[in-house]
């Protein structure tokens, strides 16, 4: 065991999910290490087991070398590595609970594009399965400051392609199918022989990879386990800088897939998924699902899955997320809770039996079969409620908005601004918000106003500043925060949201119908004297 004299690094601070940066910042010297250290100081290694794996983007094979060595010289027995060091992180959130393991790294930048000058990330899961909670994550930020030494093994490189055990200066590593205990955690939850019926009776899919690390875990279920015919899995080889695509599951960025379906001879049902493989997109033919009501659906459905035939304990979605999920709960007569932005906010909620499933306004479905969310997972969901319903996309859409009436719903992202000046829209925004109620703009008129703050239900835990909502009196909302994931400068996210209780407009174009929101927005914000933007980047 060698210990190696640094010292600390400006700016390890781990944002919404893990600290991201760019690839050659990660690859600087010391940097990936000065945090694994601040990790396993915070965590503590000796007699622990890990479970370690990542998305397969440029400089994952390389880091986890290191983070197998340091594992070794920090006293860890055992780590659990996904063939490849390859792992999604729903099925290394599997495979920490599957083996009781002390928790898992993760290295990702998730739905950020990946390559030797992009972005590169590393997180840590509790042995839940889940994101580090705040404290958690806010301790390692603190020790990151004050760390003068790492622990490193010298020794050669582990052989990460051969399923099997070897040794590491005493520790054991384990590499492991990374599909296989996660293929069978959902044949557990889904009725395969359903949806394999289906796909025998002709129901067509694309489901787009994006070069990203679901690839191997689609073709292993949909194409081999449930019978889709060959092709169906596309851009499904996870490459180190995802062939150039940028694997968040948008209409924007999976536009391919958006095209095909909605074009002349479109599949049934069309999905993506990001980087790591928690997002997840659905579309079916001609109809595009946005997630929060996917999220409804899927919460108003769930029961003809096998694995939630007894019902739902609760839903949960982020304070951005639309209010589609809570109709739903209120219907069901089951609990709904709001929580900030961030999946590390829901584990609590799923640890205690409070919440079944959960949702975010940013492509992210799941459920308490895991403590991340998980993007085949929904897709498969959307599949065993298509096949037991053998309605399409669109009229299931159609049923739902005409029970529960729809929650129109857009986000405008504003990405790569100056720090200073969108700190500055927030600081005034904020300023301001006392005096917002009861001013009228574009026919609407502000009811309240306010900085979402959260306690945590079940440990009284406290979140402040998560973002600035404002309500209107017939139930319109917008939420502005700043993204906490990205690597370049501050991205605005605007959220619009707006009800029509039906039986007439459920059918608008969602950005006509929240125009005057959008207008009331930029006028309440300042957007453009801030910040000089008019026109988002990135529409979802
Ligand atoms: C974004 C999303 C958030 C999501 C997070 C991590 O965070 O808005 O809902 O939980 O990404 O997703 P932010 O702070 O940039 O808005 V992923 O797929 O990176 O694990
Ligand atoms: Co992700």
């Amino acid at each position: 065991m060698t210990t190696i004299s640094t010292q600390p690094i400006a700016g390890q601070k781990p944002g919404t999910s893990g600290l991201r940066k760019k690839t050659p910042v990660f690859m600087g010297p010391h940097y990936l290490e000065n945090f694994v250290q601040a990790i396993f100081d915070v965590i503590g290694a000796k007699g622990k087991t890990f479970v370690l794996g990542g998305d397969g983007r440029y400089f994952n094979d390389r880091a986890a070398q290191v983070i197998l060595r340091m594992a070794a010289a920090n006293g860890a027995v055992r780590v659990i590595i996904g063939q490849g060091a390859i792992l999604s992180t729903p099925a290394a959130s599997h495979l920490i609970r599957l083996n009781n393991t002390d928790g898992g790294i993760i290295m990702s930048a998730s739905h950020n594009p990946g390559g030797p000058n992009e972005d590169f990330g590393v997180k840590f899961n509790m042995s839940n399965g889940g994101p580090a909670p705040e404290g958690v994550t806010e301790a390692m930020y603190k020790r990151t400051t004050e760390i003068f030494e790492y622990h490193i093994v010298e020794s050669q490189d582990v052989d990460l392609s051969v399923i099997g055990r070897s040794q590491l200066a005493g520790m054991i590593v384990d590499v492991v199918d990374p599909v296989a205990d996660y293929a069978t955690l959902m044949e557990s939850l889904f009725d395969f022989s359903a949806i394999a019926a289906m796909f025998k009776g002709g129901f067509r899919m694309r489901m787009d990879s994006m070069c990203a690390v679901t690839g191997p875990y689609a073709v292993e279920i949909l194409e081999k386990r449930l019978g889709a015919a060959a092709g169906t899995c596309i851009n499904a080889t996870p490459l180190p800088d995802f062939g150039g695509m940028h694997p968040d599951p948008n209409p924007t960025w999976a536009k391919a897939l958006m095209d095909e379906m909605f074009g002349d001879n479109a599949p049934d049902f069309g999905a993506a998924s990001d980087g790591d493989g928690d997002r997840n997109m659905v579309v079916g033919a001609g109809a595009y699902v946005s997630p929060s009501d996917s999220l409804a659906v899927l919460a108003a459905n769930a029961h003809l899955a096998p694995g939630y035939k007894a019902g739902l304990k609760g839903v949960a979605r982020s304070m951005p997320t639309s209010a589609a999920a809570d109709r739903v709960a209120a219907s069901l007569g089951i609990a709904c809770y709001e929580t900030p932005t961030g999946w590390k906010f829901f584990g609590n909620l799923l640890d205690a039996g409070r919440a079944t499933i959960c949702g975010e306004e940013s492509f992210g479905t799941g459920s308490d079969h895991v403590r991340e969310k998980d993007g085949l997972w929904a897709i498969l969901l959307w599949l065993n409620i298509l096949a037991v319903r053998k309605q399409s996309v669109a009229a299931i859409l159609a049923e739902h908005w005409g029970k529960f009436g729809r929650n129109y719903y857009s986000r405008h992202d504003f990405e790569a601004i100056a720090s200073d000046k969108a700190d500055a829209m927030m600081a005034a925004l904020r300023g301001s918000l006392t005096s917002l109620p009861g001013t009228q703009l574009e026919g609407l008129t502000v009811q309240a106003a306010d900085d979402f703050a959260y306690t945590d239900p079940v440990d009284g835990s406290v979140s402040k500043a998560q973002g600035v909502r404002i309500l209107f009196e017939d139930g319109s909302r917008i939420v502005l925060r700043l993204s906490g994931t990205g690597t370049e400068g501050a991205t605005l996210r605007l959220y619009l949201e707006r009800y029509a209780a039906g039986p007439d407009g459920l059918d608008l174009d969602p950005q006509d119908a929240l125009a005057p929101v959008i207008r009331a927005a930029h006028a309440l914000a300042k957007i453009e004297s801030f910040t000089g933007r008019v026109t988002p980047d990135v529409i979802t």
